[in-house]
């Protein structure tokens, strides 16, 4: 994932750059599609809703070879929040949308006439936004014949105005080009907003938390996912072959006890996937060692919130007034 350098003259100007938000409800594929669009595995991915927890950017420069640069800012999905990192995540996608100059509405193709309805809260969040929103109506792989589209282009049609509504598959790539073209040209002229190189403003050590978390996720069912927060204890990014330990929180010990597994069978699994993605985001082996901790209601408490990374920031992304 490191950028690469070279000793070549640097390339012209890019002349369009602007902050592109992707926001809808969980699980509608929002990180999908920001790795569709930079084309890198960044944000993670899970069958499981909530997944994403802070906004995540990547910088897609001359996407096609145009001359633009698009930020694009993954959030989580805006849902009905019951603990205190509910509303941090509601509120990280809400800050991101109204810094943006682009919105993109991600939704469920599959929902039919119901998508606006099970998209209230996202309706909802984006009603006094004076941004251009575009919808894509995701996962059209999954509606079969085209005509079954309809209903749901129909519903979100007549549910607020949008400046496009793209059907499209994040995991096909299909329509990915169309979402490209719509957002180059409504990002205002101007300069890039990070030099060409940039893929992100996240250091490494985030996205090996996020593989970890990722792990958890998928190793795990009922709660765990949603009570789990991932601290780096210590990374030599440097090393050749990095040894890195994470601690991984839960709020209870019983939690601790399933996550671990009988005879640590669990977290051995979690390591195995862990280490093998976190192996192939940085290109290099790695030695990983993983702790449970039990930190009693971190998911309702702002002082472990905040210690944990799950505080609000300084949007970064901010951009015209
Ligand atoms: N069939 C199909 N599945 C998709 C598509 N895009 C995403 N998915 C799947 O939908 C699930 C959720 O994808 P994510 O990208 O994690 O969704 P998200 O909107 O980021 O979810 P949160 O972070 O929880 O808000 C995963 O299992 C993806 O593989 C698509 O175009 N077609
Ligand atoms: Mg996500």
């Amino acid at each position: 994932m490191t950028s690469h350098t070279v000793d070549s003259p640097p390339p012209p100007p890019v002349r369009r750059a602007g902050v592109v938000a992707l926001v809808g409800r969980p699980n509608v594929g929002k990180s999908t599609l920001l790795n569709a669009l930079v084309g890198e595995s960044l944000s993670i991915v899970t069958p499981k809703p909530e997944t994403t927890r802070d906004r995540v950017l990547a910088v897609v420069t001359r996407p096609g070879g145009r001359d633009a640069q698009l930020v694009v800012v993954d959030t989580p999905g805006i849902h009905r929040p019951h603990r205190r990192l509910g509303e941090y995540m509601n509120s990280e996608a809400r800050t991101a949308a109204e810094d943006a100059d682009v919105v993109l509405y991600v939704a469920d193709a599959a929902d039919g006439d119901k998508g606006p309805t099970y998209d209230a809260e996202v309706l909802a969040a984006l009603a006094s936004t004076t941004r251009p929103v575009i919808l894509v109506l995701n996962k059209v792989d999954r509606v079969r014949p085209k005509e079954a589209m309809l209903p749901a282009l129909d519903a979100y049609a007549k549910a607020r105005t949008f400046e496009e509504i793209i059907p499209i598959s994040a995991t096909t790539g299909d329509g990915i080009g169309l979402v490209l073209d719509a957002l180059v040209a409504r990002v205002p002229e101007g300069p890039a907003l990070y030099p060409d190189d940039t893929l992100t403003d996240r250091p490494e050590r985030f996205f090996v938390a996020e593989r970890v978390r990722e792990a958890v996720i998928a190793e795990t069912g009922e709660e765990i996912p949603y009570v789990c927060a991932v601290e780096i204890d210590a990374f030599d990014e440097k090393a050749p072959m990095p040894r890195i330990t994470a601690s991984i929180h839960v709020e209870r010990e019983g939690q601790k006890k399933i996550l671990v597994g009988k005879k640590g069978e669990r977290i051995r699994a979690v390591g195995s996937r862990a280490r093998a993605e976190v192996e192939k985001l940085l290109g290099k082996q790695v030695f990983l060692q993983l702790w449970v901790k039990v930190t009693p209601d971190w998911t309702r408490s702002s002082d472990e919130l905040a210690r944990l990374g799950y505080e609000s920031k300084k949007p970064h992304t901010k951009r015209t007034p």
